[in-house]
C-alpha cells in the first residue's frame, strides 16, 4: 500500500528529469515563421529543417546578443552594431566543426576559425547605429569583429573574414 505510491512517485520524477532534460539538450531548434536569412548546415547537431538549422528575424533576436562598438575598414567614423554573438549561433545549432564557411549573398565567401568567436565577441550585426541593416547597408547579416577593443584584429585576414550579406554558414 505504501511502496506502490513511492513507485509510481520515483517513476514521475525520473519522467519529469528525462523532459527536463530533453528540454534543454535534444529537442529540434523551433521552426521559423517569418523570412529566413540564415541557413546554418554541415556539422550541426540541431536541424529544423531538413538536415539544416533555418532562422528567421526572430529567432535570431532570441540568441544571445553584444553591442559592439567599433570603426570598421568599411565605415565612416565610430558605429553602434548589434546582433547575435557568432558563439550563441554555434551553440544554438550544436556546431562541432573547427571552421565555418561563411557564404554571402554574392557567393563571396570566407573560412573563418571557430576559435575566433571563441576568443573574441564576433557578432553577425543585425543592426548598425539603431537600424537594421538591409542588403544595400550590407545586410542584413555583417560579421563584425570588436577591431576598436582588439588592435590586433585590424589584419587583412580578419578583414577577409568580415563577410557582409551573410545568408549561410557551413559547419566543416
Ligand atoms: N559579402 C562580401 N564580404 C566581403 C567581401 C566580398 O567580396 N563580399 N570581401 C572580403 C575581403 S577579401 C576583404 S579584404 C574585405 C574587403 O573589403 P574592401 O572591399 O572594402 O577592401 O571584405 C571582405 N568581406
Ligand atoms: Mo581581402
Amino acid at each position: 500500500m505504501i511502496r506502490r505510491p513511492m513507485v509510481v512517485k520515483f517513476a514521475v520524477f525520473i519522467v519529469a528529469v528525462g523532459l527536463a532534460l530533453l528540454s534543454t539538450h535534444t529537442i529540434a531548434l523551433e521552426v521559423p515563421e517569418g523570412p529566413v536569412i540564415l541557413v546554418v548546415s554541415g556539422k550541426v547537431g540541431q536541424t529544423n529543417v531538413g538536415d539544416e538549422a533555418h532562422f528567421d528575424k526572430a529567432m535570431l533576436e532570441g540568441l544571445a546578443q553584444h553591442e559592439t562598438i567599433t570603426r570598421t575598414p568599411w565605415h565612416d567614423g565610430v558605429m553602434r552594431f548589434s546582433g547575435p554573438l557568432g558563439r550563441a549561433i554555434l551553440e544554438a545549432v550544436g556546431a562541432e566543426g573547427e571552421n565555418i564557411r561563411v557564404v554571402a549573398l554574392n557567393e563571396y565567401a570566407a573560412t573563418v576559425p571557430i576559435s575566433d568567436f571563441e576568443n573574441y565577441d564576433v557578432i553577425l550585426a543585425m543592426q548598425a547605429n539603431g537600424k537594421a541593416l538591409r542588403i544595400r547597408d550590407q545586410g542584413p547579416l555583417f560579421v563584425i569583429y570588436p577591431f576598436d577593443q582588439h588592435p590586433e584584429l585590424l589584419d587583412e585576414e580578419i578583414f577577409s573574414r568580415s563577410v557582409w550579406q551573410v545568408t549561410r554558414i557551413d559547419v566543416e
